[in-house]
């Protein structure tokens, strides 16, 4: 393979633009190494990941637990199908049950299809338990929401970008404002289909919005109330991103001995993807518990890859990293100390208006407009200085490092962000 061995980055990129469908704008760096909280380009320039591929590798690049597990069981039994059992699924479907305190898991493969899988539970315990008409029930979510890409799911976004010329679109959802717990309690009170609601604990790609501190605790109380369901997709904010097990759920009976501080907000159905697979192999999940998961009949969902052999492995090692190397409480440590750092210097910026999120998922907002380019061009320039990050909706720029970092890690990249910013200060 003497031609991929010799590529340069600007032919690496020529290529994707000359071949690849153009449904990305990637920062131009072309990546070919990954080890714990580093990528290397192919020119051997080394740069701290502060994307982890959206959260994907909380475990950092190529975890040998992780890669191991995946390289045995590939060498072993890689497919099944469900038409038969396989003996890694049993297993792993009682290890992450057991993990997350639910009855049961529906394994899947993509955050998308774990959501639409997510939908169909809730519709179907909508028919079959609560007792709304055929074809009636609605699912509330939330405006600026992001759960995936698949027609259904982009029905109920209002990023036009993600929607537009897509149609036609998927009924029965209801959107509100999120973080208001009025809006829900409105809609719940004047409306008698209600199957469920489905919400992000912090809108990631709205730019990390943490909504304020009792919100899914009420938003649950009131879902209880009105016997409607309360989906959590965790997909980017779950398996310790948050320092949290889980962002929406407390002193619940999940693994989490970190959790007893935070309210107690159960998801009814809960909604994993991401960094469930490690960052090395597509896994998802949806849990809940007997009284709705139990609506799920043979034939009614499913999927060829998902549950198969090495998926199954490779989720069992990537939930042990989370827990052996108690990357909760890193996250949650490394988080204060990278907003208190940022805190410091944005009391004297012009350029930066504010730093949020919850453990290592991080936002700051840029002073200039969503339209300007100033947050990319930081970026261009944070590249350059050796991190990588991805401005979203054009003034507000991600901070997600693998969750392995050290304390000197992070001081390191907390002062490449603040040199790098200072150069754009008016
Ligand atoms: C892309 C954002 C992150 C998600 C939640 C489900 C999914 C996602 C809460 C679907 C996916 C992604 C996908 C990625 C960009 C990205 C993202 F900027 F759009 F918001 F992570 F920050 N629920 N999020 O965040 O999971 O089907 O992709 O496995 O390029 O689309 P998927």
């Amino acid at each position: 393979m003497p031609l991929l061995n010799t590529l340069s980055s600007k032919e690496a990129m020529n290529l994707e633009h000359n071949y690849g469908a153009h449904n990305y704008h990637p920062l131009p760096v072309v990546l070919n190494r990954g080890e714990g909280v580093y990528v290397w380009d192919i020119e051997g320039k080394k740069y701290y990941d502060f994307l982890s591929a959206y959260s994907s590798v909380n475990q950092g690049h190529c975890h040998t637990a992780i890669v191991g597990a995946m390289k045995r069981q590939a060498e072993t039994l890689t497919l099944t199908s469900r038409a038969f059992y396989n003996d890694q699924l049993g297993p792993y479907e009682q290890y992450i049950t057991q993990y997350f305190g639910f009855d049961k898991v529906l394994p899947m493969n993509t955050g998308a299809e774990a959501v639409e899988t997510a939908i169909k539970i809730t519709r179907r315990w909508a028919y079959k338990i609560k007792g709304i008409p055929e074809n009636k029930a609605k699912i509330i979510v939330c405006e600026n929401n992001f759960h995936g890409r698949t027609t259904t799911i982009i029905s109920f976004s209002n990023d036009p970008t993600a929607k537009k010329h897509f149609g036609p679109y998927t009924d029965g959802f209801i959107k509100i404002p999120y973080d208001d717990t009025n809006a829900l309690q409105k809609v719940l009170e004047t409306h008698n289909d209600i199957a469920g609601f489905l919400v992000e604990p912090i809108q990631g790609e709205a730019g990390v919005y943490v909504p304020s501190e009792d919100y899914l605790k009420t938003a649950k109380a009131l879902c209880e109330e009105h016997n409607v369901l309360f989906v959590a997709d965790e997909v980017q904010t779950g398996i310790a991103r948050t320092g949290r097990l889980l962002a929406s759920c407390g002193n619940c009976s999940c693994a989490n001995k970190d959790c007893s501080d935070t309210p107690d907000v159960k998801p009814d159905v809960l909604i994993l993807g991401k960094a469930l697979s490690g960052g090395v192999y597509p896994v998802s999940a949806v849990l809940a518990n007997d009284a709705v998961m139990n609506v799920i009949t043979p034939g009614s969902h499913g999927s060829t890859f998902g549950g198969n052999p090495v998926a199954a492995a490779v989720a069992i090692a990537a939930l042990e990293v989370i827990k052996d190397e108690q990357l909760t409480e890193n996250a949650e440590q490394l988080g204060q100390l990278f907003r208190a750092q940022l805190n410091e210097y944005i009391k004297d910026s012009t350029i930066v208006k504010l730093v949020r999120g919850k453990g290592l998922l991080n936002a700051i907002v840029i002073n200039d407009s969503e339209e300007s380019d100033t947050a990319w061009n930081i970026c261009l320039k944070l590249r350059d200085n050796g991190l990588l990050a991805k401005p979203t909706h054009g003034n507000i720029i991600r901070f997600a490092p693998p969750l392995v970092m050290t304390e000197d890690q992070l001081l390191d990249c907390v002062a490449i962000i603040i040199k790098t910013l200072k150069a754009f200060e008016v």
